[in-house]
């Protein structure tokens, strides 16, 4: 045990107000040696070029989330939180053969990817789940390059909280390599402050609100440090695997050129100096190493008020008001000559407006005073099905009645954002399929449903998701 550690323990046993004084973010054991910058991906079990072949089993593993203490009610796949990087390319085959050795029953998604509905973990959730010490075989075919992440599809503002999710790295045909990719899982987990455990299950005002972490992470610690050389470009690839945190995310030092999306890389790279990202959405980001040898910058996140009014009073994050460190880029004393970022050909929708044919008008709605989130004014299961053609140009609208941001995520399709609030989305933004709903504003989606079958849809604050802010929609070949 760290003496920051014991101190803090001390302090918490010797004088139980203590915990009062206390409140706020939970500081790290002691800084984790420096990493190198990359990923290493889950070991393929098929020789054959075309077919990507992994063993992923789901457990009770009790992860180290940065303070020294592991999580007594982690669970992990494989042993690791975030779980192995799946790796694979645009054509190939996917079997991943999934044992779960929880004591909860699972299925997995695979978010963003368009699967056949057999296989997306939905099915099994509404029948026929993967019970524990049972096991299940995902097949499927990468159709969509870009960064992704499965996890689990059930409980998941328990399951996710505890460590099952795991990113999903699909190489385009023209893609190159630049110094360093790495995949960036960010997460958030409650802890007690005394004990350093995942706190209690969630009281209603959290159900409510999202529950927000006291512990922020990046790939499963709140400590990495990872090492850089001045001249070096790299590709993060960015995912928010939080149950309700919105991250805005800035890197000392350094602008973000924003790459690619949820869909895959974008027309036209643009720079911004913060990046919003709402629970489930997925950024790719190229940072020019352009620090000084021998200086340490950080990736920081700043405040996001879910309630644009009075959220300091209905929502307190526990990480505070200010300004919180995610993780650490380290440059040594050397300097490399860097490769230049060269855009992949991008995949990206036609439409830069709404198309006459409209498939639905979504209502999000909240009753504070009955503590309940709504689509269409019901709940999981009774949100009426949405029935729409397949590969029909369609419009769809998603109007929030309520307070609070919503991201809204569809499965098995993908999207174009092309209006939020009587804006129109520039051109060329790339393909979605999780959105920001920012309060009393519609967005307005479009797509071709190239992808039949029935597919689920619904709020990405997992505890919304848990309490019924879901549907489902049946694309008619
Ligand atoms: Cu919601």
């Amino acid at each position: 045990m760290s003496a920051l550690l014991l101190l803090f323990s001390v302090a918490c046993v010797g004088d139980p107000d203590n915990n009062k004084d206390s409140e706020g973010p939970i500081d790290s054991a002691e800084p984790k040696p420096t990493e190198a910058c990359g990923y290493t991906p889950m070991a393929d079990l098929d020789p054959a070029e075309n077919v990507v072949e992994v063993e992923v089993v789901a457990s009770q593993f009790a992860w180290d989330p940065g303070t020294g203490v592991p999580l007594e009610a982690g669970m992990a796949f494989n042993e690791v939180v975030p779980g192995p990087l799946l790796e694979a390319k645009l054509g190939d085959t996917v079997i991943v053969h999934y044992a779960n050795n929880t004591d909860m029953d699972t299925s997995l998604h695979w978010h963003g990817l368009r699967v056949t509905p057999e296989m997306d973990g939905i099915q099994q959730m509404m029948g026929d789940p993967v019970e524990p010490g049972e096991s299940f075989t995902y097949e499927f075919t990468v159709i969509d390059s870009g960064f992704y992440w499965f996890h689990t599809h059930m409980d998941t503002a328990t399951t996710i909280e505890a460590g099952l999710y795991a990113p999903i790295l699909l190489h385009a045909p023209d893609e190159r390599a630049p110094d360093c990719d790495m995949p960036v899982v960010l997460d958030d987990v409650l802890l007690d402050e005394g004990s350093l455990q995942i706190a209690p299950p969630d009281t209603d005002m959290m159900q409510l609100m999202g529950r927000l972490g006291n512990v922020l992470m990046a790939n499963g610690r709140s400590d990495r440090r990872v090492s850089w050389r001045r001249g070096q470009t790299t590709l993060l690839r960015l995912v928010n695997a939080s149950n309700a945190r919105y991250w805005d995310l800035f890197l000392e030092g350094h602008s973000l050129q924003i790459v690619g999306t949820d869909g895959g890389f974008l027309e036209e790279p643009y720079t911004v100096d913060h990046l919003v990202m709402a629970p489930g959405e997925r950024y790719m980001v190229v940072v020019k190493a352009e620090g000084d040898p021998g200086g340490e910058y950080r990736l920081m996140n700043r405040r996001f008020q879910l309630h644009e009014e009075g959220g300091d009073m209905i929502e307190p994050d526990p990480m505070g008001d200010g300004e919180n460190p995610v993780m650490t880029f380290v440059y040594d004393r050397t300097e490399v000559n860097g490769t230049a970022w060269v855009q992949p050909t991008p995949d990206v929708p036609a439409w830069g407006a709404a198309v006459e044919n409209l498939g639905h008008h979504w209502v999000l709605d909240e009753d504070m005073m009955g503590g309940t989130v709504t689509i269409d004014g019901q709940a999981w299961p009774d949100v009426p099905m949405v029935d729409v053609a397949m590969g029909v140009d369609t419009t769809f609208e998603v109007e929030n009645k309520s307070e609070m941001h919503h991201p809204f995520h569809i499965h098995g399709n993908r999207f174009q954002v092309v209006d939020v609030g009587g804006a129109q989305v520039p051109e060329g933004q790339g393909w979605k399929d999780t959105f920001d709903i920012p309060p009393r504003t519609t967005v307005k989606l479009v797509s071709n449903l190239d992808n039949p079958g029935e597919w689920m849809y619904h709020c990405h604050i997992l505890e919304h998701a848990d309490d019924g802010m879901a549907g489902m929609m049946t694309v008619m070949e």
